[in-house]
């Protein structure tokens, strides 16, 4: 049986002494076979028995992308190179690649974690799940993979670049699973409707991540198909998906804590902040042997709660993606988080979620312009209707990040389609 699949889960105090001891485990690990970890430890003066229980985790010093980047490609393996059984990597926004690598027990451990995923979203050994994230150095592809063959499902390896071909077999073959990013889900969606063939298909729930999406996404969508969407969440440094996914409460991504030791800092002062206010997410591996992660600084902006869920679970739970501490934008000293343009855009009736943001600068000042698609009824319908709509968004964007943007209506399937992490940020600053 799946763990976790159960709804009895562990109690906090047998969380709390598992993840002691595995972060004690996880420290000698590294300081004895990491050079750069021991190195890091020694200048904070920091022993291995200097770590006795969870709590002394905020005496360890903080790992970043730069440590990844520094130490490329094998540099932060704990394990000889024989004990590697695979390696992902991510394509960094500069320089080199960050590599990751895995033993076999960490691709048996990210099995289990995504399995986790599907059971959570009432997927099991009876269905049929269609992987269409990207197959190769990405991790969503083999990550969903391993997941479903270890729930015991009938895995249909798609990746991803035929999304007619997806559907046909969607249909013929009666797949009642999905992984892939929101944005792909949202276009299947639409050559779904295109093809007519809505109720030809038995799909039942999604697991939907690698990229920012909303609430209001997440529940379009689920309307548009008739499905249960899910929110997978997870980064190739941890381990790939399934660090965190959401049961059908949605009240939250349950972290799989027994694996991976949530913190939430303030970016700034680097220190903790309480449950429920939003902050950076630092992660610690406590199980991984092929590149161990001490204290991962992600980026990604959340917060927690170590509240019971409704489902029955104990494990923390991470609110749905705010942004990060680095794709904020900050236009006209305004700070804006796409993802906080996009909820505004779906309180307007009408437009779909497709949108693209250019941010730029004519005259040394910033420029904001977003690009809608909108139904194609207000196309057809008379200029007033148009407008007004227009007038409509801009009034949303503004009461949604206090700023006055640009609004190009487009009709719909005009912003190019993305089959991994769509494209919504264009800032044409950066390029100057
Ligand atoms: O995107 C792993 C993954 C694959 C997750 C498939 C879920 C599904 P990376 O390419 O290393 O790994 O990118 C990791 O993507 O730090 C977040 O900023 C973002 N991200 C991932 N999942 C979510 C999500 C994969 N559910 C980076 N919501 C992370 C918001 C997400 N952002």
């Amino acid at each position: 049986m799946i763990w976790n699949e159960a709804r009895e889960c562990m109690s906090r105090d047998e969380m709390h002494n598992l993840q002691s001891a595995r972060l004690k485990k996880a420290v000698n690990r590294v300081y004895h076979n990491v050079e750069p970890y021991r190195k890091k430890m020694q200048e904070a003066g920091l022993e291995p028995g200097d770590i006795t229980s969870i709590e002394d985790i905020t005496k360890l010093p903080f790992t970043t992308k730069d440590d990844l980047r520094d130490n490329y490609p094998f540099g932060l393996f704990a394990v000889p190179l024989s004990e590697i059984v695979r390696v992902h990597a991510s394509s960094g926004t500069t320089g080199k690649a960050t590599v990751v690598g895995y033993t076999r027990k960490d691709i048996d451990v990210w099995a289990e974690c995504v399995a986790r995923c599907c059971a959570m979203a009432g997927l099991g050994r009876n269905d049929i799940i269609q992987v269409a994230y990207g197959y190769g150095l990405f991790t969503g592809g083999l990550g969903g993979h391993y997941g479903a063959e270890h729930l015991g499902a009938t895995v249909v390896p798609m990746s991803v670049g035929n999304t007619q071909k997806l559907i046909d077999m969607m249909i013929d073959f009666g797949a009642t699973g999905l992984m892939c990013t929101p944005s792909y889900l949202m276009h299947i969606a639409e050559v779904i409707e295109e093809m007519g063939v809505k109720d030809k298909i038995k799909l039942k729930a999604t697991l939907n991540g690698a990229e920012p999406w909303t609430e209001n996404m997440r529940t379009q969508i689920e309307e548009r198909l008739g499905i249960k969407a899910h929110d997978i969440y997870g980064l190739s440094e941890i381990m790939g998906p399934g660090v965190a996914n959401d049961c059908e409460y949605h009240a939250g991504l349950h972290v799989f804590e027994d694996h991976f030791y949530p913190e939430i800092i303030d970016p700034k002062t680097f220190e903790p902040v309480p449950d429920g206010q939003t902050g950076e997410l630092v992660i610690t591996t406590l199980t991984k042997e092929g590149i161990p992660m001490i204290r991962y600084r992600t980026k990604d902006l959340t917060s927690i709660t170590h509240e019971k869920c409704k489902c029955g679970r104990t494990t923390a739970r991470i609110s749905r993606f705010t942004g990060r501490s680095d794709d904020m934008l900050i236009i006209r000293g305004v700070n804006v988080f796409p993802s906080q343009v996009e909820a505004a855009l779906l309180t307007v009736d009408g437009i779909t979620p497709n949108y693209q943001i250019v941010v730029d600068r004519v005259n040394h000042q910033d420029t904001l312009a977003i690009n809608v698609e909108v139904e194609e009824r207000f196309f057809s319908d008379e200029i007033k209707e148009l407008e007004s709509l227009q007038k409509k968004i801009e009034h949303a964007v503004h009461q949604g990040i206090g700023l006055n943007a640009k609004i190009k209506l487009v009709e719909p399937k005009t912003i190019e389609r993305s089959m991994g992490k769509a494209v919504r940020v264009i800032d044409k600053r950066k390029l100057v």
